[in-house]
């Protein structure tokens, strides 16, 4: 044990000047002859990690001691944004560390700015990864999150009027002031290889490449608690041996370094293209990478602390570990740790498998067929063949029990089985079914979303284990998505309910309710929403160059650019208004609710139609925000770069945000959650978490429109036999746009999706011809609530209310309920 050292206090705002200014002084990075904000914001995170690594390393002493159950969770997505107003705001340490700045010359707030977010995720799942650290670290419970540490995050998002353009985003360019790299968590990752059978027949995994992993911690801190978790993210590297001297020296430089760089190469970069083969086995190496060494990191652990008691229990197993795959992308760990209780540990097979399947729980976030993860056999043999002869024997033994328990239901077994060979040519393993199988829990997220789960693409499952699915609604923290984000709304809720409670038992929020129709909080809640409003308008204009006016009513849509999203849908709705507007007489226009509509969002770099999609915004915006008659009444604004950090901004100015996905195809989504809590109101379709929502903040202050989930097959085949009468207001957009109103940019492909009954590409899959009168009336009908503005204020303080339900704390409340023996344990002060 290291010998104990004096802690540096963060209490006085002088001690943490003085910790501040070390850190500057003596960091290797940067000159000690300056202290601008990029060196003071460093310098700031650093003196927070300290406080952070005693918390920490006080919960692992404390955990390592008790030896409690943990939670692990698995993704290969995390959203972490900023890490700095948050951990002093969990801290409780905001006015010595706000002082102590005050005191070297600069402001927190513009300090806070400096930092890079940490993108290391695509969108939804991991940002819902991201609120469930924060949660577990609040809820004192004990666990870990583990991934990947990818050199370049998400691509950074340029937008320029050819459309976007991805940039590598160097997150890391200087360097994470929150990492620690963990030197001595060093362990061996093999890939590719063959299986060595012996002459007892037991079987081994030997030969291929044999890649490095090395962990880096970042501390994870609790609100108002002592529980500090890790986000372990992995990193790949080589060792001293691998690099051939011999080959170097002879001028094979390349061939030298060959291991050096087919490491780099597995966290170089989040979701690398994969239409290549090349492409489809780098992925597949990442999500094996995660899970081998998590798992092998874990039992390190389980086996550590059982040290000198007891032989190694492997019943106990599953009363200390809990592992929880956030979608299909981390299922290897099914198949690795069978290997390794198997061809390691030497268990039998049904002492193994039940190990895993009560460790192992699966949750699903998407039903679209194109993000169900399917694996070709001939890829996987080659990358992990004893991986793949695990995932037969699994498969073979469920058919039997099928066969022999659940006959009738042996004719599903093609739909059920793992492995898919319909086409023989080309087999494929079914990841989510993989999951299903092995694991003891499934959920979906959201109660629609679990209930399509039950009823589609599970259903058959269901009638073998109807207890193995359950929902679990998504939820967020309520620490960044309003404490944080919009302290000025925080504030307001503590002084009328007279306590900061809220925080972390948002029910509470509920006794606004009792002030619904008061004018002081009113007008306090109007003061500041426009705050937080004219703070977006500043951004908007920093980003974009858009002047945007704060009295107008702040419209936005922000998440990734899907067909199913529907963005699509909105950006025609804006065309029809404009067109609408263009024909009023000025006297007509004064009378309409102008509007200021925000769309942001990036485009995965190979999808064309999306991509489309952000050219069409920024085209309308080029014309729309430009044009004298109509500039008073409407723009529309592309916002670049969307991440975490531009939502907190975002959310806060919102008065009306967009969720109107084709109903049953988007899973739970959470900023509906993040938008309501920052008292917005919804304009939705009746999808995912929509539909709770909903039933929260009641249906008078939703604007509900579309399809509903269960129409939605038929109006597809009604589609399909060409039974569908587009509206003329429908149509009068698209001719709008195809005229060239926007430009000469050839739009006709998108269009063209939009039209024709069924084939490849047409016949409006997403069903926006069909929820387009519907979406238009109830757009006009938010403009007449917005013309009282008594009446939107009141609902909007209602939405707040509403949004309370969806903490992700709830969910991992769930979670602790759930996870047998998975349980609050507070590390003492
Ligand atoms: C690797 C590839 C197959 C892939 C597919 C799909 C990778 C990532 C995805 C993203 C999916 C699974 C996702 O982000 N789903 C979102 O999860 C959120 C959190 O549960 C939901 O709120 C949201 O509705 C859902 O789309």
């Amino acid at each position: 044990k290291v010998p104990a050292v004096a802690r540096p206090s963060a209490e006085e705002p002088w001690e943490v000047a003085s910790n501040i200014s070390y850190h500057a002084q003596y960091n290797p990075h940067f000159s000690p002859f300056k202290f601008d904000a990029e060196q003071a914001f460093y310098a700031t995170a650093r003196s927070v990690r300290d406080q952070l690594i005693q918390r920490w390393n006080d919960t692992c002493y404390h955990n390592h001691k008790n030896d409690p159950k943990q939670t692990y969770y698995l993704s290969m997505e995390y959203l972490q944004g900023r890490a700095l107003t948050n951990a002093i705001g969990n801290l409780g340490i905001q006015g010595a560390y706000a002082d102590a700045l005050t005191k070297l010359g600069h402001e927190i707030e513009e300090i806070a700015e400096m930092e890079k977010d940490a993108a290391l995720g695509n969108g939804g799942l991991g940002r819902l990864a991201s609120c469930f650290l924060d949660s577990m670290a609040t809820l004192n419970l004990p666990a870990w999150g583990y991934g990947l540490r990818y050199r370049y995050g998400l691509f950074k998002q340029k937008i320029s009027k050819d459309g976007q353009e991805e940039l590598a985003e160097d997150w890391l360019d200087k360097f994470s002031p929150w990492e620690l790299v963990r030197h001595d968590v060093v362990f061996p990752v093999r890939f590719f290889g063959h299986v060595e059978v012996s002459s007892t027949g037991t079987r081994k995994w030997v030969g291929g490449e044999v890649i490095q992993a090395l962990a880096y911690d970042v501390p994870i801190p609790g609100y108002k608690t002592k529980n500090t978790i890790s986000l372990r993210l992995w990193d790949a590297k080589t060792r001293a041996e691998d690099f051939n001297l011999f080959q170097f020296n002879d001028g094979q430089y390349q061939s030298a370094a060959q291991l050096h760089s087919n490491a780099q190469q597995i966290c170089a970069v989040l979701y690398p293209g994969d239409t290549t083969e090349n492409g489809k086995i780098l992925r597949l190496k990442q999500q094996f990478f995660l899970c081998k060494i998590s798992e092998q990191d874990i039992i390190a652990r389980f086996k550590e602390r059982r040290d000198g008691k007891v032989a190694c229990q492997w019943s106990e197993f599953h009363t200390k570990v809990a592992v929880q795959l956030n979608d299909t992308h981390p299922a290897l760990a099914i198949p690795e740790l069978m290997r390794l209780l198997l061809d390691v540990e030497e268990l039998a097979w049904d002492e193994a498998w039940d190990v895993t399947s009560r460790t192992i729980a699966y949750t699903n976030h998407t039903v679209l067929p194109e993000a169900l993860e399917k694996w070709s056999h001939a890829i996987m043999w080659k990358l992990l063949p004893r991986h793949l002869e695990i995932i037969e024997e699994i498969d073979k033994r469920f058919k039997e029990v099928v066969r022999r328990d659940h006959t009738p239901m042996e004719s599903k077994l093609p739909m059920m089985q793992i492995l898919d060979s319909s086409n023989p040519e080309k087999p494929v393993v079914r990841m989510a079914n993989l999951c299903v199988v092995s694991s003891h829990i499934v959920n979906g997220v959201a109660q629609l979303h679990t209930e399509i789960l039950k009823s589609e693409l599970f259903a058959d499952y269901v009638s073998l284990w109807p207890n193995k699915f359950q929902n679990k609604t998504n939820g967020i923290t309520p620490r960044r998505w309003l404490h944080f984000c919009n302290q000025e709304l925080s504030n307001i809720i503590t002084k009328w309910l007279k306590t900061d409670t809220w925080i972390t038992n948002l029910d509470l929020l509920s006794g606004l309710r009792q002030f619904a129709d008061n004018d002081d909080l009113h007008s306090e809640w109007a003061s500041a929403k426009m705050s937080s409003k004219n703070r977006l308008a500043q951004f908007v204009f920093k980003v974009t160059g858009v002047q945007i006016d704060s009295n107008t009513l702040f419209d936005i849509q922000i998440k990734r650019i899907h067909e199913y999203k529907r963005q699509l849908l909105n950006i025609l709705g804006a065309v029809y208004r404009y067109k609408k507007l263009k024909e009023m007489s000025t006297e007509e226009r004064k009378k309409e609710t102008p509007r200021t509509i925000m769309i942001g969002g990036k485009a995965f770099a190979t999808y064309t139609n999306a991509k489309r999609i952000v050219k069409l915004v920024i085209d309308v915006g080029s014309v729309v925000n430009n044009d004298p008659d109509t500039k008073d009444y409407l723009k529309v604004v592309f916002v670049p770069n969307y991440n975490v950090s531009v939502a907190e901004l975002l959310i806060p100015g919102s008065e009306l945000s967009q969720h109107i996905s084709t109903a049953g195809m988007e899973a739970s989504g959470t900023s509906n959650m993040k938008f309501a809590l920052n008292g917005c109101l919804i304009i939705g379709t009746l999808d995912g978490a929509n539909v709770e929502i909903r039933e929260e903040i009641g249906a008078d202050n939703f604007f509900v429109f579309g399809a509903t989930a269960d129409e939605v097959p038929r109006l597809r085949k009604e589609r399909e036999n060409g039974m569908f009468k587009p509206d003329p207001r429908f149509e009068e957009a698209k001719h709008f746009i195809r005229s060239g109103a926007f430009g000469t940019y050839d739009y006709n492909p998108l269009l063209d999706s939009l039209e024709g009954n069924s084939g490849y590409g047409r016949g409006d899959y997403f069903l926006v011809g069909q929820d387009f009168p519907s979406y238009i009336d109830a757009q006009a009908e938010v403009d007449k609530a917005y013309k009282n503005e008594a009446r939107s204020i009141s609902s909007r303080s209602l939405s707040t209310q509403g949004g309370g339900r969806f903490l992700s704390h709830c969910t991992g409340k769930q979670f602790e309920l759930d996870i047998e023996g998975i349980e609050e344990k507070f590390v003492p002060q």
